[in-house]
């Protein structure tokens, strides 16, 4: 630089500073007066990695994969592996237990296994009404214990944050007359229920139906303001109840058995690359080895498992039509995922002890009170065990074992375990004016925890150190929405525990345990479907694992834990 171009210089600078000094206010204007998205997170119940078509099923998802297909589908995010610990954990952006719900709805008289939604935690809905959003909930509840419609329902939907609710408040039931089956704070019965009066009620029905309404009538009130919706789908959860309509489309589709349904979403996942170096865990039982005389109630087993999925599809594809309608498709994030993965239970698999007799028609205002009806609301016994076959009202029964493998696809292990067939998910974000990338993979890990941080991010709202006068801890995820344009990944550290079963995911690391059994070390880059134990290999690395998650343990509430007096083991 020579001392004659100087002036020149600075008069270039201060050109600039100018044009800088008038831009920045006037950009800041610009991102104030952006709308903020409508924010709709839609989660599903005990279904497997592989169960909907972008992630490798047969299972036909046109409505997810269409928005997979404009959007983005994250390869390895993560749950809870349990229902009531992970709606607590998606709602308040902290771990299960910090929430009060480390294992199911029941007190255990320890802070992080209270069974019921923690004071000390606030919900997305709570922070985001006070940011202006509307919110909505329609589905199941399942984080209080709270169950009774004359008692206290200062846990209930509408008491933490929801404007309006429909839905169940205990995890299961009959989707042909589910029990605590609410609106609002009432509790209703299908054939009482003013609101909602359909041809044929079915809960999947019902929710997407319900959360259409909210769409429409949030739009027709002409409110200028944003909503948050959290849509809780109790499908595929047992049992296995459906529509005939949606059965009849899967008639047959399983008759090959299990290991030829297995490979073909294995290869399909390969194609679509949800999965990468991950290798076909062992079956339970392979199809020949199944009882012949069985086979027909196994398979139908899985064609209405397969149709509850559909079912659930189809009104989500409603949900996406009422958006577009009102144009506010572009501007909604919608987030996909599920509770837990496939489920292992045996329910309903043997013989009904003592069948009700004869039948007695259930009156119109009479509330089932049960969460396995003995009777249908027709008045007929309802039935469990081998060759009642499942599909209507009148039967109770869950999909099994080997099913559950197959929806774990290549994953081992079950809903309630933190090995990768409990707690993967598949996470489909979708947000035109919000996410550039179309039919985008994004390897970044994460864990329901970063809902609540994405919220906070998107609405713009403050999470509070204090609310209603209870101190809040901070929220422990990170939001997903450095990753909606950029795939780059971020090393994470996060941690699981259920009923003893324990992990701790550090980069490509994972340390993790069945219930009072050794630590288990795995690398994920190479082997996501955890076959091949490191832990004698890299005894200082799970040495130091193992340490680390004690000490997390502490500080996010897994200690004491029930039945322990002190602190630790
Ligand atoms: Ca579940």
């Amino acid at each position: 630089m020579t001392e004659h171009n100087k002036p020149l210089i600075m008069k270039i600078k201060s050109i600039f500073l100018l044009i800088f000094t008038l831009w920045v206010p006037c950009l800041s204007a610009v991102a104030e007066k952006a709308p903020r998205p409508n924010i709709i997170v839609i989660m599903s119940d005990d279904m497997g990695y592989s169960d909907i078509g972008c992630y490798g099923s047969e299972i036909d998802t046109p409505n997810l994969d269409a928005l997979a297909a404009a959007g983005l589908r994250y390869t390895q995010f993560y749950n809870t592996g349990r229902c009531c610990p992970t709606r607590a954990s998606l709602l308040t952006g902290l771990y299960a237990h910090q929430a009060g719900i480390g294992q199911m709805v029941k007190d255990y008289g320890r802070p992080g296994y209270r069974g019921t939604l923690s004071k000390n935690a606030v919900t997305i809905a709570e922070v985001l009404k006070t940011a202006g959003y509307s919110t909505y909930m329609a589905g199941k509840w399942h984080i209080t214990t709270q169950l009774g419609p004359d008692g206290s329902k200062e846990s209930w939907p509408r008491q933490r944050g929801f404007d309006r609710f429909y839905g169940t408040i205990i995890g299961a039931g009959s989707f042909f007359d589910p029990w605590t089956l609410t609106r609002g704070e009432k509790a209703i019965t299908p054939d009482n229920d003013e609101g909602y009066q359909p041809e044929q009620y079915y809960y999947t029905d019902a929710i997407s139906d319900n959360a259409v309404r909210y769409v429409n009538e949030h739009k027709e009130s002409s409110k200028e303001n944003p909503f948050f919706m959290y849509m809780a789908y109790t499908a595929a959860h047992w049992p296995m109840h459906a529509l005939e309509k949606d059965i009849a489309k899967y008639k047959g589709r399983y008759d090959a058995g299990y290991e030829a349904i297995r490979e073909a979403r294995y290869k399909k996942m390969k194609e679509l690359g949800v999965i990468k170096d991950s290798k076909l865990s062992k079956a339970p039982q392979l199809w020949k080895d199944f009882p012949e005389d069985l086979k027909a109630w196994e398979l139908r087993c899985m064609e209405v498992y397969a149709a509850m999925v559909d079912n659930m599809d189809q009104g989500i594809g409603r949900l996406v039509q009422a958006l577009k309608a009102n144009g506010q498709l572009d501007n909604t994030l919608i987030l996909y995922f599920q509770d837990n993965g496939g489920c292992a239970e045996n329910r309903g698999r043997k013989p009904t002890a003592k069948p009700a007799e004869g039948v007695v028609p259930m009156g119109k205002d009479e509330l089932q009170t049960l969460m396995v009806p003995e009777r249908s609301r027709a008045g007929y016994p309802v039935l469990t065990g081998v060759n009642v076959m499942p599909g209507p009202s009148e039967t109770y029964i869950a999909y099994g074992r080997n099913w559950a493998n197959v929806s774990n696809t290549p994953f081992r292990e079950y809903k309630a375990t933190n090995h990768e067939g409990g707690i993967a998910t598949p996470l489909i974000a979708h947000w035109p004016e919000g996410i550039r990338t179309k039919n985008g993979l994004r390897d970044q890990v994460g864990h329901l925890i970063d809902v609540m941080a994405t919220c906070v991010d998107l609405s713009g709202a403050d999470y509070p150190k204090i609310y209603k006068g209870y101190k809040m801890p901070p929220m422990e995820g990170m939001s997903l929405a450095g990753s909606f344009n950029s795939g780059e990944t971020v090393d994470r550290q996060i941690m699981f525990e259920h009923y003893m079963k324990r992990a701790i995911r550090q980069g490509k690391w994972k340390l993790v345990s069945l219930k009072r059994q050794p630590w288990e070390l795995y690398d994920m880059e190479e082997d996501r479907s955890e076959l091949n134990n490191l832990a004698k290999a890299h005894p200082e690395k799970a040495k130091a694992m193992a340490e680390l998650w004690e000490s997390e343990a502490h500080r996010t509430l897994i200690y004491p834990k029930p039945g322990q007096k002190g602190k630790g083991h």
